[in-house]
């Protein structure tokens, strides 16, 4: 099982990283006239299958990547907190720790620090800032879950530099999750879990409430491949929305369901996976079965569903959740259900294929995730569509959208000695058309082997 956060020192970093570190530490002794005392390393993720199951507390199976947010801290002996990023674009965010944090406008790179710091001012009353230096390789807005790793490479850096230390790094990934809930999404714990808990050479299977982790060796001579649609979806605007929809529209099918199984005193339950705990002998698709059973398949309103099921509307109104919905936003919650019931099957499936190295059955757990997806949680795009059909006829396996979705990129795997051949083709048939002006497309399409969590490096 996964243990604390232990400090490791620059001296023993493996070569690529040490010189990422020792690059960092350079600018920011350029930049702030001293030496950092730590840097973080808090790696993105790609997520293998379980999309959109994690807030409903069902499983999911990512694997870290080998691209990094990287921040550098000193402490300072006031309370700001001030960080830059090498990148020209991120302006300065500076702030009081004494100060209640509230967030900046709208998907300002500094609320994710921010919300970082909720973790150490949770363990000092009165703690001293510091100066942080951002680095990153992890494209933005493109399901790679580069926010929750600046959330927890900012977290770390900040506690580090706080003189806090022997963190436990399961522990961390549920703080981290929950106060990443400070920016507007409601989101699940699969990115900072997977940040901080990934082993090398393997996929994580992630369990939530609570939160679990098994890893599962992921097959020699396969490579895990991302290939960005051209398509950005960033949280801070309308892909945050419809992200909140989709959560909005599971609690209520949540409560739905409840009701329709013991409507004399239905059970407040929120989360899809409850339903199970609670009604042990349903079995999984009878729910859904239960739901397009009461409730029509198209958008409908609060009002509308408690109209149809002649009850209050107040029985099917999610609790615990920090930005509710307006009552008449159309819910589409029998779709909705199907896929995340449906996709919560997948999850056991593929990982117990990846365990068998039985690729065949894991190709097909992703296809039909990605059609689920599509289909059932219309989070897909025509550009998505493409780049599945693309990577599909270049040889690769299993390709789907990853992450959230609207955009973003697919994962699909590629047998190692094939990768050359596969970037050629899916450069030539989906890249080279609709970026007429670009000779290389290695920013947008790369392969890795999954990589280990997060690391805090100590520079003496
Ligand atoms: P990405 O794609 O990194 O924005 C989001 C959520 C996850 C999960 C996936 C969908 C955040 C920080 N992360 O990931 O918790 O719900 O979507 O499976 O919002």
């Amino acid at each position: 099982m996964p243990g604390d956060l232990s400090v490791t020192s620059w001296r023993h970093l493996p070569a690529g990283e040490k010189d990422r570190v020792g690059a960092l530490v350079e600018q920011f002794r350029k930049r702030f006239s001293r030496a950092p005392t730590f840097v973080a390393l808090a790696p993105g993720r790609v997520n293998l299958i379980g999309e959109h199951t994690d807030y409903n507390g069902y499983p999911v199976l990512p694997a870290a990547m080998e691209r990094h947010i990287a921040v550098a801290a000193a402490p300072r002996s006031d309370e700001l907190v001030t960080a830059q990023a090498t990148a020209p674009r991120f302006d300065l965010c500076t702030f009081s720790l004494r100060a209640p944090l509230q967030p900046a406008s709208a998907g300002h790179w500094g609320n994710y620090v921010k919300a970082a710091a909720q973790l150490l001012l949770a363990r000092r009353s009165d703690p001293r800032g510091a100066d942080l230096l951002v680095d990153g390789t992890i494209p933005a807005g493109a399901g790679l879950s580069s926010s929750s790793a600046l959330v927890v490479g900012a977290g770390l850096a900040l506690l580090a530099s706080a003189g806090i230390s022997g963190l436990s790094r399961l522990s961390l990934a549920e703080e981290f999750a929950e106060a990443e809930q400070f920016v507007g999404t409601m989101s699940g714990g699969m990115d900072q879990a997977c940040c901080l808990l990934a082993q090398e050479q393997c996929a994580l299977r992630i369990d939530f409430f609570p939160l679990r982790v098994r890893p599962v060796s992921f097959p020699a001579g396969h490579h895990i491949v991302v290939c960005h649609s051209l398509v950005t979806a960033e949280k801070s605007g309308p892909a945050r929305t419809a992200y909140n929809l989709r959560v909005w529209e599971c609690r209520v099918a949540a409560r739905v369901l409840a009701f329709l199984l013991n409507r004399l005193r239905p059970l407040s339950i929120d989360r899809l996976a409850d339903l199970e705990r609670h009604f042990p002998s349903v079995p999984r698709h009878s729910f859904v079965d239960l739901l397009a059973d009461h409730i029509p398949d198209r958008p409908l309103s609060l009002d509308e569903i408690a109209r149809v099921l002649k009850a209050d509307v107040g029985t099917f109104l999610p609790e615990r959740t920090k930005a509710p919905l307006p009552l008449d936003t159309p819910l589409s919650i029998v779709r909705r259900a199907r896929h995340v019931f449906s996709e919560a099957t997948r999850v056991e499936l593929a990982e117990q294929a990846l365990r068998e190295g039985d690729l065949r059955t894991l190709h097909g757990a992703m296809r039909a995730s990605h059609a689920s997806c599509r289909d059932d949680y219309e989070v897909g795009c025509s550009e998505l569509e493409a780049l599945v059909k693309a990577a599909t006829e270049s040889g690769a396996l299993g390709a789907r959208l990853t992450g959230a979705g609207f955009g973003g990129c697919t994962v699909q795997l590629v047998q190692t000695e094939q990768l050359p051949e596969f970037f050629e083709r899916i450069d030539q048939t989906f890249y080279a058309p609709r970026l007429p002006h670009q000779r290389c497309f290695a920013d947008y399409r790369f392969a890795f082997r999954p990589s280990s969590g997060a690391k805090l490096v100590v520079i003496d």
